[in-house]
């Protein structure tokens, strides 16, 4: 992947844009990043993204890439190495998970929830789905990328505690 490559994201809150970070980190390409405030969105990302507005959006060479799976597609075929970011998510086990809602790499921050939903699974979908997060955590890129834990469990409390008053 050429030069200029950046990637409008926010410091640690949007799952979708770590989507985009761990991609790159996981690919070994090297980006600026562009922190944005989504109380206070910058005319670059309202520009680049005029109609969702949202991040994650990869700008390479001037042309911007926008929503997480359509960047990890880019990322994937513009870096042939290293094997397929999409085909890894895409398994059976993993595939039902990026509809859902979580996306692949909030399965493992929101691990205790997943254990509940697993309790769905049949059991050696559910065996090889925890076997699939535990691999994935313990990889050292994904655990270089790591939210803050504690920001995190006060993030989703809070939240949680909002829809349960909704
Ligand atoms: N489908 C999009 C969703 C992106 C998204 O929802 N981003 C949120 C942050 S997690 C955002 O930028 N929200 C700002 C807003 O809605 O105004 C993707 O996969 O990239």
């Amino acid at each position: 992947m050429a030069e200029q490559l950046n990637l409008f994201r926010t410091i640690w809150s949007s799952r979708y844009a770590l989507r985009a970070v761990l991609a790159l980190k996981i690919k070994g390409v090297d980006y600026q990043t562009v922190f944005e405030d989504l109380k206070n969105k910058s005319a670059s990302l309202l520009h680049y993204n005029p109609i969702h507005k949202k991040v994650p959006v990869l700008l390479h060479s001037g042309q911007p890439i926008c929503d997480s799976l359509v960047i990890l597609e880019y990322i994937d075929d513009s870096m042939r190495s290293g094997g397929s970011l999409l085909s890894s998510l895409n398994t059976p086990t993993t595939e039902p998970w990026l509809g859902f809602g979580p996306s692949s790499e909030m399965k493992r921050l929101c691990h205790h929830c997943i254990c509940g939903v697993s309790s769905f699974l049949k059991e050696k979908c559910r065996r090889k789905l925890l076997a699939w997060m535990s691999n994935f955590s313990d990889d050292p890129v994904i655990k270089e990328c790591w939210p803050p834990r504690d920001e995190m469990v006060e993030k989703y409390v809070a939240v949680g505690e909002a829809q349960l008053s909704a």
